[in-house]
């Protein structure tokens, strides 16, 4: 059910005729007509020098949807494990077993450090590991079961599609029915890490053990089916071309018209430092922008876009949200997949600042739960 205005009231034909380039200027026509983007509307979003027209069009779209509000969440982010066998060479948080700076917590260490979490109205715990060799499905469900009982309010975004395929095979069962055990033992949503950008040549290149597109979209599928909500990523600016992160991108519209149960789009810009790939540079600011931008108008079935704070600094993810993102991710506390790959934010942001962020930006801010419904302040 659509529930979003006429785009042609955010997009006046004043705003379209001042648009420079006729390839952005046609994307524009036709969301305002409410068809659908080609790939070649993608490429050209991603190929135009009109950066700013490019902003306007998915702003508009952002504001048809959600006027000057922009979201955030009150969140704690828990990597239970960094341990992992996959080996990733984008990747600087794995760990091999064994090694003097790995960790795994009990489930009864993870509770403890959510009792102790700094934030105070901590809403939703996002929780993602790594592929650890040794733990078995009774650790996992253990892990939510204890998280639950430690503040029985909040609900757990947990396991990304590739850690739900490795707890499955370890367990010797279904995929789905991994999904069922780990919803009844409490899981409510999962995150959207791990499917990297969908393209066989650059996996067999970076991540080659890592589990392959269809299968990332397969799990996300059988999570909507059991009304588990879910959402994606694109890791961006490695060695990917823009043709593969257009195809991404529209995998991920193909799988939403089948199964609807993704709630946000995260864009994430490569870190290099520390990882096999360091010297490389990382995408610049512009494309990360237009990489937002152009999810927001391909992405027209996804409700929410993440502008990411973490790997995007305050003042970019600031100038994201006039750019199609709608939503900040949330508090944290601390993070460690992006800062150990380099990311130069503070570990964690304060509710408070948060909200001065969107407000800075001109934007009103609105405090979600995980399924994104508004909470009223207490
Ligand atoms: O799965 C790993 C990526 C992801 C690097 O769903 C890297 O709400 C950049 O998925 N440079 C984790 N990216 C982050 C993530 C996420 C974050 C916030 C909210 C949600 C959500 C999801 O980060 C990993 C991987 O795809 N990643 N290494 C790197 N060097």
């Amino acid at each position: 059910m659509k529930t979003h205005k006429p785009i042609s009231n955010f997009l006046s034909d004043v705003v379209l005729e001042r648009i420079t380039d006729p390839a952005i200027q046609a994307v524009g026509e036709k969301l305002i007509n409410e068809e659908r983007l080609t790939p070649g509307d993608g490429l050209a979003c991603f190929n135009t020098q009109d950066l700013i027209g490019l902003g306007q069009i998915a702003s508009a779209v952002k504001r048809s949807r959600y006027g000057d509000k922009a979201f955030f969440i009150s969140n704690h982010h828990l990597n239970y494990t960094n341990v992992c066998e996959n080996k990733c060479r984008f990747c600087a948080f794995h760990r091999a077993p064994g090694s003097k700076d790995a960790h795994t917590y009990s489930p009864e260490e993870a509770a403890r450090l959510i009792t102790q979490s700094p934030v105070a109205d901590l809403r939703e715990i996002h929780i993602v590991g790594g592929c650890h060799p040794h733990l078995e499905l009774d650790y996992y469900t253990d892990l939510l079961k204890a998280l639950t009982q430690a503040k029985s309010t909040l609900k757990l975004k947990a396991f990304t599609a590739v850690e739900i395929d490795h707890i499955a095979s370890r367990a010797g069962i279904s995929t789905i029915e991994c999904l069922k055990q780990l919803k009844e033992a409490g899981l409510s949503a999962m995150p959207g890490g791990g499917a990297e950008v969908f393209s066989e040549r650059v996996r067999e290149a970076l991540f080659p053990r890592k589990i392959p597109a269809d299968r990332w979209l397969e799990i996300h599928g059988e999570a909507h089916s059991l009304g588990i909500g879910t959402n994606a990523t694109l890791l961006f600016g490695h060695m990917e071309t823009i043709e593969e992160r257009v195809q991404h991108l529209f995998r991920l519209r193909e799988q939403q018209d089948l199964s609807e149960g993704f709630k946000a789009f995260i864009a994430l810009p490569f870190h290099p430092k520390n990882t096999p790939l360091a010297h490389l540079p990382g995408p610049t600011g512009v494309d990360i922008l237009k990489t937002i931008a152009t999810a927001r108008l391909i992405l027209d079935n996804f409700p929410h876009i993440k502008a990411y704070w973490v790997m995007l600094g305050l003042k970019l993810t600031q100038t994201a949200l006039h750019f199609g993102a709608d939503d900040l991710e949330g508090t944290i506390v601390k993070e460690h997949i992006a800062h150990q790959a380099g990311a130069a934010t503070a570990p964690g942001l304060t509710r408070k600042r948060l909200v001065e962020m969107i407000e800075e930006a001109g934007l009103k801010p609105e405090q979600r739960d995980t399924f994104h419904q508004p909470i009223q302040e207490s």
